[in-house]
C-alpha cells in the first residue's frame, strides 16, 4: 500500500499489520477531552493491554507535532493525557492545518478511523461516538463521525450513544447515509451509561465471528463505508437511568444557557454530566470502553482468521 507521507506507523503496529496479524485502533480525545488526568492514562494504557490479552495488537492514534500516529509509545500517552483538553480536539477540518503547522491534536471517532484507515487498520474501539445533537433541526449540529462512518471502511465498537444526543435522528441519519448498526447481543439501541435507549439497531449479533462477518461482506460488496457496532455497558456497571438524564438535562439546560456551540458543545455537555453524576459515571465510563476494546479484539482476530 501506497503510505501517506504524513503517516507513522509505529514499529509495533507496522510488524503486525505486514504479518497480517490482528489490529485494534484507539482514538486519544478520550484521553486527552474524555477523562481526567491520571485515570486517563492509566484507562488508555489498561485498554491497550486488555486488547493484547486478547490476541491483538493495540494502535492508539493522534496528531503529535503534524505526525499522523498510528501506534503511541507509552510517552506519547502520558503526554497526551497530562496535557488534556490543551490538545486541540481534533476533527476532518483540522487535520490539514494541523499537518501543515506540525501540531498535536487528539483524535476524535472521525479521524481516528480516517488514520486507520490510512495504516490499513480495519477495527477500532472507543467509548461513545458523537451524533445528532438534540435541536439540530435549528442548529445543523451533527457530528462529523457520522459523515465519516458513511464514507470510511472501519469497523467501530462503541457503547452507543449518550443522550446529550437526539438518538432517534442519529439512527435516521446513519440510516439515510447506508451505515449498518449493530447490536451486540441486543437489538436495543445502548445509551452508553444505560443499556437501554427505547430505539431498535438494525441487527443484532451475537459473536464476533458474525461481526467479522458482516464487516467481510461489506468490503467484499467494495462498500466505502464503515460498520457501527453497539455494544452494551456490562449490567452491573450500568447506571440508574434516572440519575443520568436528570444530569443530562441539567447538562443541556447550562449549555443553552451559557451559548455552548460548535466543537465545544460536545466535551461541555460530557464535562457537566461528569461533574453532576460524580465518580460513578467516571468509573462505568472506564468499564464500557474496556468491554467495547474486548470485543474488538475478538473481532480483528476473527477477521485475520478468515
Ligand atoms: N461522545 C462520548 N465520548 C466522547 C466523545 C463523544 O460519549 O469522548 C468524543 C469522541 O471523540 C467523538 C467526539 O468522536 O467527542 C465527537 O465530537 P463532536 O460531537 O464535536 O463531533
Ligand atoms: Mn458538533
Amino acid at each position: 500500500m501506497a503510505l501517506n507521507r504524513y503517516l507513522d506507523i509505529s514499529p509495533e503496529v507496522a510488524a503486525a499489520l505486514a504479518a497480517g496479524r490482528p489490529v485494534v485502533a484507539l482514538e486519544s480525545t478520550i484521553i486527552s477531552h474524555g477523562m481526567p488526568y491520571p485515570q486517563n492514562v492509566e484507562t488508555a494504557l489498561k485498554v491497550e493491554s486488555i486488547i493484547r490479552e486478547n490476541g491483538a495488537t493495540p494502535a492508539t492514534i493522534a496528531v503529535i507535532g503534524g505526525r499522523l500516529k498510528a501506534g503511541c509509545t507509552k510517552e506519547e500517552i502520558e503526554y497526551l493525557g497530562r496535557a488534556g483538553t490543551a490538545v486541540t480536539k481534533a476533527s476532518r477540518r483540522d487535520l490539514a492545518m494541523l499537518c501543515a503547522r506540525k501540531q498535536d491534536g487528539a483524535t476524535t471517532v472521525t479521524t481516528t478511523m480516517i488514520i486507520a484507515h490510512m495504516a490499513g487498520i480495519m477495527v477500532f474501539a472507543t467509548g461513545g461516538i458523537g451524533g445528532v445533537h438534540r435541536g439540530a433541526e435549528t442548529t445543523m449540529d451533527i457530528s462529523a463521525d457520522l459523515e465519516e462512518l458513511a464514507h470510511t471502511p472501519v469497523m467501530v465498537v462503541c457503547a452507543g450513544a449518550k443522550s446529550i444526543l437526539d438518538l432517534g435522528l442519529t439512527l435516521e441519519y446513519l440510516e439515510t447515509h447506508g451505515v449498518p448498526v449493530l447490536g451486540y447481543g441486543t437489538r436495543e439501541l445502548p445509551a452508553f451509561y444505560t443499556r437501554h435507549s427505547g430505539f431498535q439497531v438494525d441487527y443484532q449479533v451475537d459473536t464476533p465471528e458474525e461481526l467479522a462477518a458482516a464487516f467481510k461482506a461489506s468490503l467484499e460488496l467494495g462498500f466505502q463505508g464503515g460498520m457501527l457496532v453497539t455494544n452494551p455497558i456490562p449490567e452491573e456497571y450500568s447506571m440508574d437511568p434516572g440519575i443520568i438524564n436528570t444530569a443530562i438535562d441539567e447538562a443541556l439546560a447550562q449549555a443553552a444557557a451559557g451559548g455552548i456551540h460548535g466543537k465545544e458543545t460536545t466535551p461541555f455537555l460530557l464535562a457537566k454530566v461528569k461533574e453532576l453524576t460524580g465518580g460513578d459515571s467516571l468509573d462505568s465510563n472506564i468499564q464500557l470502553v474496556f468491554n467495547n476494546a474486548r470485543l474488538a479484539a475478538k473481532t480483528a482476530v476473527c477477521l485475520t482468521e478468515n
